[in-house]
């Protein structure tokens, strides 16, 4: 909320790669004590089983929407959509510019939806399709799990970075990092979340995550309660408690449709954070599903729609 009121405060008006417009700063800190409650918005209803699946997507090194799909999350669609109405081997009415042009023309908007749905259909249903234009190229998965050494060998990162807070828990080093700069070309969407760091003490984990860009009012209420989630399970894998998670953000900005739903929000009161409850019988953190993380206690304000920008 703090951050919202600051952007529109302070903020730059801007032009952005999708034709929307923004309001930006460059450069801001949040803090978040993880143990105090889980930090989901309570603001608008903010959907966490799509936030875990999502997650549990990167952790499983999965750069396909096809397992999102398959879990009925819908976040990833349109950046997978977008590589395959460019393609040549697209044959249906032009879909340029779709984004925007959904929002301003209802016409268009129908015959949009019916190629989305379509395009869903196909990836869930056919293996060979989905392995062609579900992907969303090098993407957090590959790199979080499976990085490409110039040897041609690979690096998971996450099992480092879980084996060094088991091992060497003082360490200054603990990083993982999703920004591959020879891979940045493949990707449908160069990661936001760029970069995260472990840090150990007192017997609590505590995560500062880097993102170079953040859609405030879509993106960011996702991405606390990601790496906030995150957290939880290297803590609970490491037999440590949850510290800080310490969200830095390179350009913070509020998308101009977005004006009216912020004025919405801000004009609430925010409740009691939740907890989050995770299956104690699993151990490994790469063994978690949807159904092992459950929050106790959310009862956030109605949600609120608004355009994602593409
Ligand atoms: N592009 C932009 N412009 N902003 C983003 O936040 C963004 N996020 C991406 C990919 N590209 C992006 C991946 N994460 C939604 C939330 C996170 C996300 C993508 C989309 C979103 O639309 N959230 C809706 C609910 C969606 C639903 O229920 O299916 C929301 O109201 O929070
Ligand atoms: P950009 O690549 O031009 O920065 O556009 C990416 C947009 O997506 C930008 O508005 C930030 C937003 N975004 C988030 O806020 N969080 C995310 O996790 C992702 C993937 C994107």
């Amino acid at each position: 909320m703090e951050l919202l009121q600051d952007i529109l405060d302070n903020g730059t008006r801007k032009e952005d790669r999708t034709g929307t417009g923004t309001l930006s700063v460059f450069g801001r800190q949040m803090r978040f004590d993880l143990s105090k409650g889980f930090p989901l918005v309570t603001t608008k209803r903010v959907p966490f089983r799509l936030i875990a699946s999502e997650l549990l997507w990167f952790i499983k090194g999965d750069t396909n929407i096809r397992y999102l799909l398959q879990h009925n999350n819908n976040i990833w669609n349109e950046w997978a959509f977008k590589r395959w109405v460019e393609s040549t081997d697209y044959q249906g009415p032009d879909m340029s510019n779709f984004g925007l042009r959904s929002q301003q023309d209802e016409e268009f908007a129908r015959q949009y939806e019916q190629q989305m749905d379509s395009f869903k259909q196909r990836v869930l249903d056919d293996e060979e399709f989905a392995k062609q234009y579900g992907e969303l190229g090098n993407v957090y998965g590959k790199q979080w799990r499976d990085w490409t050494t110039a040897q041609g060998g690979t690096i998971d990162q996450l099992k480092d970075a879980i084996h060094t807070i088991k091992t060497n828990p003082d360490s200054r080093r603990i990083i993982v990092s999703a920004w591959n700069p020879e891979d940045v070309p493949t990707m449908a969407l160069p990661p936001c979340h760029t970069l995260f760091q472990f840090y150990v003490a007192e017997g609590k984990l505590s995560c500062q995550l880097y993102q170079r860009s953040g859609d405030t009012f879509l993106g960011i209420p996702f991405n606390i309660a990601s790496y906030a989630l995150l957290t939880h399970l290297i803590a609970h894998e490491c037999g440590l408690a949850v510290g800080d998670f310490v969200h830095t953000i390179g350009d913070a900005h509020i998308y101009t449709n977005h004006l009216e739903q912020i004025q919405t929000q801000l004009g609430r009161e925010p409740r009691e954070l939740p907890t989050l409850k995770l299956n104690e019988q699993v151990a490994s953190m790469f063994d978690f599903e949807v159904s092992d993380m459950e929050l106790i206690g959310y009862d956030p304000h109605p949600s609120i729609k608004a355009p994602v920008a593409v």
